[in-house]
């Protein structure tokens, strides 16, 4: 027990219940008073349809659960008078709970917290039952680390990491094989930054717990425990826990006096890493999401952002626990775009979320953070990625909605903890291996000779370091036997690279390939897994852009026709400002900034300018897609980049956007595709003009974003439109265009010079001479 240490808080009227608790033998339980109660309060999922409304409902709320709106609903806490003013609103909703207090009343009824402290009870082993039937207190869990430590001294070493704001110690347990410690790769797992959310800390010490116990008795995690260290700070935010326990069973911060009355700051809103950003936190004090006065401002993220950077580079990978939601949460947090690792989390965010699901049929999904659930900005997993470079996740435990919130059932701490340690368990044997393989960008199954055609992979050094002579992109023709080596080269950003168009393939041949890298151990890694029996493939054929419109000028576009009534959301060709629906950047790379886009602006939410009631149409000038001298075969393809959704706010997925081609200058037209993919992202189409209709030089393309029906969120942007022309390069002395080179070609050579024509000038010199027919007999016997 540490009771000196909670008594150490300069609320005097804390500090003096603390002591008299602190007498008669108990942790310091408030008075009845004392115990904030949250009688008829309501947790209720709002439904907001604009930014008026949204913040209609936030202002009138207690508290808001989901801390951030998410896209489509936000779940807030309302006691009886505001619920009263909120219903006033209109606003669409759906109540959780209807009373808040219920469940913690049968909590605290149990726990012996507030009016029914006198019955407060300290477990005990020989009461029976597990320690995991309830939740316990900051010095119970203290307690239990004590205990852990001394039945388990060969595996543990226990330290003290650094003290809250109120002086409480924040502990470190680092779990390994004996005599491995600072040997292997390290999974960091902390729990705890948020108070209310109790099952955190449980689901921590449960899994720490389970290996102590399973080393040496379950092979399963004695292997994994000889190839990766654990180390835990099950409770990071000791100081608020505390508080959760004596005063306020749904305070979030740590204890931190604002001034002016308000108090705490949000530890997962405190570390270094792209710290107050708008929208992902709040410079309010009041806020439940501030920010603090500074990055690491308060002792409890610095002193655990300095355990992880203490341990580095070791640290491999880290988990911050929270609850609740059932997430797999990866970077980036701050931001709408994928992080450069979104591959390899989106592999290891999978296995965590099968091992989970498969514990108890609980449903968790993973992806990224700002996407899945809402901006945070200065939140833990970007600055442990951003920068130790380890993978790094949130996950939050159960329950799944707000009702019943942070105040899980205790029957459901086993079970919650049992599947947090599948997570785990499975997460740890994947960064056992020495290497893992993740893919660099999109593998494209047409290669041109023309363009460059980087593909490549990237190498996440879990277990071991790469050998940097190592990675290999492997090529043959497919049918071939054998597969050819070529070098991958290192772009500085971590993508080992290689251009398909320089490998020599011939034209309009298919080639199949995959990539390998070895660690400094001489293992090789294969990538895709089964990469030699099952290749990626790509044709290689040389190609011509004929239109490349980046969309960053005015090249004659036309917004809108006739029959469109869409009230909002009007295409325009603009900076795209980001919001959960939108992207936050044109497609073209740098310095291209613009596309065409259903209302560029963000305003205070994804639903403030999206489409709305009706139809918003963009149609393309005219392109020329008729015959390319210097492409046999030609192929023309209209290919462009879109980006599309429809899958947030209410009535989501109730509409699409067709696109439309015509080859006779918009007199009709025909449907290329109807846009319904929700991807988040740009996506890339491209298609060959023949199959809809015959290439003209009349070709043009419109793209129709529409909100029809019951109003939902809809967004739409294009860019980089491209008419392109595919097949082998003509032979410079195939003057007839024909793949062959025969006397018929000396003939069309004769044509082109009698005529004048610049093709026939092929010493390149401007002037039409005998040197002509010199040079064109050369490129015809020896090119
Ligand atoms: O808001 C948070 O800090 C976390 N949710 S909670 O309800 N437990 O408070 C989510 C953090 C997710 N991390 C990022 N989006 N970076
Ligand atoms: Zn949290």
């Amino acid at each position: 027990m540490r009771i000196p240490h909670l008594c150490f808080g300069r609320n005097t009227r804390l500090a003096r219940s603390c002591a008299i608790a602190g007498l008669i033998g108990l942790a310091g339980f408030a008075n009845a008073q004392e115990y904030r109660r949250y009688d008829n309060y309501r947790a209720v999922r709002v439904f907001p349809t604009s930014q008026k409304e949204l913040m209609q409902a936030t202002t009138i709320a207690s508290d808001i659960w989901t801390c951030e709106p998410r896209p489509d609903y936000i779940d807030l806490m309302f006691s009886p008078e505001e619920f009263d003013a909120f219903t006033q609103l209109n606003i669409n909703h759906q109540v959780m709970t209807e009373n808040v207090q219920t469940s913690i009343d049968e909590e605290a009824q149990r726990l012996g917290l507030g009016q029914w402290a006198a019955n407060r009870k300290v477990w005990n082993a020989n009461d029976g039952g597990s320690w995991y039937d309830d939740y316990k207190t900051l010095a119970e869990v203290e307690q239990r680390i004590t205990d852990l430590s001394a039945t388990y001294p060969a595996l543990t070493a226990v330290s003290v990491v650094g003290q809250t704001l109120e002086g409480r110690d924040i502990t470190q347990v680092r779990v390994a094989a004996p005599g491995m410690s600072g040997q292997l790769p390290i999974v960091f797992i902390n729990g705890c930054q948020h108070a209310r959310e109790w099952i955190s800390p449980a689901s921590v010490m449960f899994t720490m717990e389970h290996l102590l116990e399973g080393y040496g008795t379950d092979p399963r995690i004695t292997a994994i425990l000889n190839s990766v260290e654990f180390v835990f700070v099950p409770i990071v935010n000791g100081d608020g826990y505390e508080y959760t326990w004596t005063n306020q069973r749904l305070w979030r911060k740590n204890r931190r006096d604002n001034g002016g009355g308000c108090f705490g700051v949000d530890p997962n809103r405190n570390w270094d890493y792209e710290w107050s950003l708008p929208g992902g936190g709040s410079g309010d004090p009041c806020s439940e999401t501030y920010w603090g006065s500074a990055p690491f401002s308060e002792p409890e993220s610095t002193a655990t952002a300095n355990a992880i950077a203490a341990l580095a580079p070791k640290v491999r990978a880290h988990i911050d626990t929270h609850s609740y939601g059932q997430w797999i949460l990866h970077p980036w947090g701050y931001s709408f775009d994928p992080c450069p690792d979104e591959s390899l989390f989106d592999d290891l965010g999978d296995t965590i979320e099968t091992a989970m699901d498969a514990t108890h049929g609980t449903n968790y999904t993973h992806g990224q953070s700002s996407i899945l659930l809402y901006q945070v900005s200065g939140g833990s997993k970007d600055w442990v990625y951003g920068t130790q470079g380890a993978a790094s996740w949130t996950i939050e435990l159960r329950p799944i909605g707000g009702n019943p919130g942070f105040v899980l059932p205790p029957d459901q701490i086993i079970p919650t903890g049992e599947e947090y340690l599948e997570g785990v368990l499975a997460l740890a044997e994947r960064i056992a291996a020495p290497l893992i393989l993740s893919s660099a960008g999109e593998y494209p199954s047409i290669a041109s000779s023309g363009e460059i055609t980087n593909v490549g992979i990237r190498v996440f050094e879990s277990a071991d370091t790469l050998n940097t002579g190592s990675p290999s992109l492997h090529w043959r023709t497919a049918g071939q036997p054998t597969f050819a080596n070529e070098p991958l080269a290192d772009d500085g950003q971590g993508n080992w690279l290689t251009d398909l168009g320089t490998l020599g393939a011939a034209c309009n041949e298919t080639i199949e390939y995959y990539f390998s890298a070895e660690n400094t151990g001489g293992t090789s890694f294969v990538y895709p897994p089964d990469g030699e029996t099952n290749p990626f493939t790509a044709v290689v054929i040389a190609q011509e852009v004929v239109v490349d419109d980046t969309l960053e000028t005015e090249t004659g576009w036309v917004v809108g026709i006739p029959s469109d009534d869409a009230t909002a959301g009007i295409w325009n060709r603009n900076d795209p400002q980001p919001t959960s629906a939108q992207p936050g950047d044109d497609h073209t790379p740098a310095p291209g900034v613009n596309c065409y886009v259903t209302d560029h602006r963000s305003g205070g939410g994804a639903g403030t300018y999206d489409v709305d009631g009706g139809t918003t149409t963009l149609t393309s000038p005219v392109m020329d897609a008729s015959d390319v001298f210097n492409i046999l075969d030609d192929e023309p393809r209209i290919e462009y980049w879109r980006w599309y959704s429809n899958n947030q706010g209410q009535n989501p997925n109730q509409d699409s956007m067709p696109v439309w081609i015509s080859n006779d200058s918009g007199q009709n037209w025909i449907l290329l595709e109807d846009v319904t993919e929700n991807a988040g992202a740009w996506v890339f189409k491209s298609f060959r003009i023949e199959d809809f209709l015959p290439a003209t030089d009349q070709m043009m393309i419109r793209f129709q974003a529409r909100d029809l029906g019951a109003g939902s969120l809809v967004e739409a942007a294009v860019d980089d439109v491209q008419l392109v022309v595919r097949g082998c390069p003509r032979h410079p002395a195939d003057l007839d265009a024909n793949g062959v080179l025969n006397i018929f070609d000396y003939i069309a050579f004769g044509n082109f010079y009698n005529a004048g024509d610049p093709i026939a000038d092929f010493d390149g010199n401007g002037v039409l001479n005998v040197f002509d027919y010199i040079a064109f007999g050369n490129a015809y016997c020896c090119l």
